[in-house]
């Protein structure tokens, strides 16, 4: 077992596990109260993971995640009401909330995502670092992803570009043994995930993630080698997750025994006695550290219920699509006419605002219809049938029956 830092890291390590803990415990409640909506994916059990990767990460560094980071957002240092009025879908969140649970955001602190798509992260690691090297930076690329998103074609592409290219990207996989429902056996055919990057050319290495001391020596090891060496390395933490996939698993492909028997081995509180037993920390510390945690966990939800709403007519803000392309859809040189979509920036907006007064009043905004009045979308479609079609052609359809026959 690795010797334990001085008490001022232990204390942070602490610190910043309990945060998030008690920050997703309030996010899951929250989310039963139907005050943060769309998906919510918890990490609840993986805090040594995301803690003791990110604390040995330069303010510089880039950290891209998946759909469950929360944690790894706030342990950047990004302020927790942030993170919780992003669930709230309000403005003070660090998407202005439009992005919720899935897609935290938060440039300033370098931490680039957020992404829903399993293994969509991959590539965007390889071009972040990509761009470090092009710009002479010294920073380093975390790219974290799960032991799921090991099957994908991107992380194949990924290891390959990154090795053949010598960036300075590290790679680390959240190995919660399963992928939604399907466990590690029975989703990648070689279940020592550590190898998986090896015909690339990419050594691995495997570690006990439930352990924060542990985590952060070997990723300041994969780090030094990104950096110095242009080396990327492969880390694969066992960790687990105690609740189910999303807000959402009836959880029927695990056994309760099992929850229970990784719960025992807890990261934060695993964690917690050792610093007492070495006599790095006091019982003091440990319940300032929850008291902290609570009041941080208590005003971030405060800000979040405070913070507004976005205002109906920012709906078209951010959409670079519509303003720069002027249409939805792209434009194939072979047929140059235009497509279906591409004249609804123009067309669109009646219909589309129709829709988003109809989503405001069920909000309870107070400039958007009663719901009894709103119009009812399903009476003329959906927004993209909305657009009445110009009168159609008769087209005869050809009987291929009959021409066969003839033949
Ligand atoms: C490309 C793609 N395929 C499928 C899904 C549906 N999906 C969402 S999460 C998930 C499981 C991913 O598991 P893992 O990578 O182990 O991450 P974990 O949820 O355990 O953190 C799947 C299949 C998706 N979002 N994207
Ligand atoms: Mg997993």
């Amino acid at each position: 077992m690795p010797d334990l830092p001085d008490a001022g890291t232990c204390y942070e390590l602490l610190a910043r596990m309990t945060l998030i803990r008690r920050f997703e415990e309030e996010a899951g409640r929250q989310y039963q109260r139907a005050k943060a909506g769309g998906f919510l994916h918890l990490a609840i059990g993986e805090e040594a993971t995301i803690v003791g990767t990110t604390s040995v990460m330069r303010d510089e560094d880039y950290l891209i995640g998946t759909y469950r980071t929360h944690g790894h957002a706030i342990a950047r240092g990004t302020d927790p009401a942030r993170v919780m009025s992003e669930l709230f879908g309000r403005v003070g969140g660090t998407s202005g909330g439009r992005g919720g649970s899935m897609h935290i955001f938060d440039r300033e602190k370098r931490f680039m995502g957020g992404y829903g798509i399993v293994g969509g992260n991959l590539p965007i690691a390889a071009g972040l670092a990509l761009s470090s090297e092009y710009k002479g930076e010294d920073a380093v690329t975390v790219c974290m992803f799960g032991d799921g998103a090991s099957n994908t074609g991107n992380f194949g592409e990924t290891m390959n570009l990154a090795a053949l290219w010598q960036l300075p990207v590290f790679f680390l996989v959240e190995n919660n043994l399963y992928g939604m429902g399907t466990s590690v056996e029975r989703h990648s055919a070689q279940t020592d995930l550590s190898r998986k990057a090896e015909g690339y050319g990419i050594p691995g290495e495997r570690i006990d993630g439930m352990d924060v001391v542990a985590v952060r020596e070997a990723v300041a090891r994969g780090i030094r080698e990104a950096r110095e060496e242009r080396r990327p390395t492969l880390l694969e933490a066992f960790t687990y997750r105690y609740r189910g996939h999303s807000a959402a698993d009836p959880e029927v492909y695990r056994e309760r025994e099992e929850v229970e028997e990784w719960q025992r081995k807890d990261p934060i509180e695993a964690f917690a006695r050792r610093c007492v037993e070495a006599g790095v920390l006091g019982e003091r510390e440990l319940q300032e550290v929850r008291e902290k945690a609570e009041q941080r966990v208590t005003a971030a939800v405060a800000a979040a219920d405070e913070s507004p709403e976005p205002a109906l007519d920012s709906l078209y803000e951010s959409l670079y699509v519509v303003d720069e392309a002027g249409g939805w859809y792209a434009v194939d040189e072979r047929s140059p006419e235009p497509h279906r979509g591409e004249r609804e920036e123009e067309e669109m907006p009646e219909a589309a605002r129709e829709l988003a007064e109809a989503g405001a009043a069920y909000g309870g905004q107070p400039d958007g219809p009663r719901p009894q009045d709103r119009p009812n979308p399903a009476e003329r479609g959906d927004a993209h049938e909305g657009v009445e079609p110009e009168v159609a052609e008769e087209v005869e359809e050809p009987n291929v029956a009959e021409e066969v026959e003839e033949r």
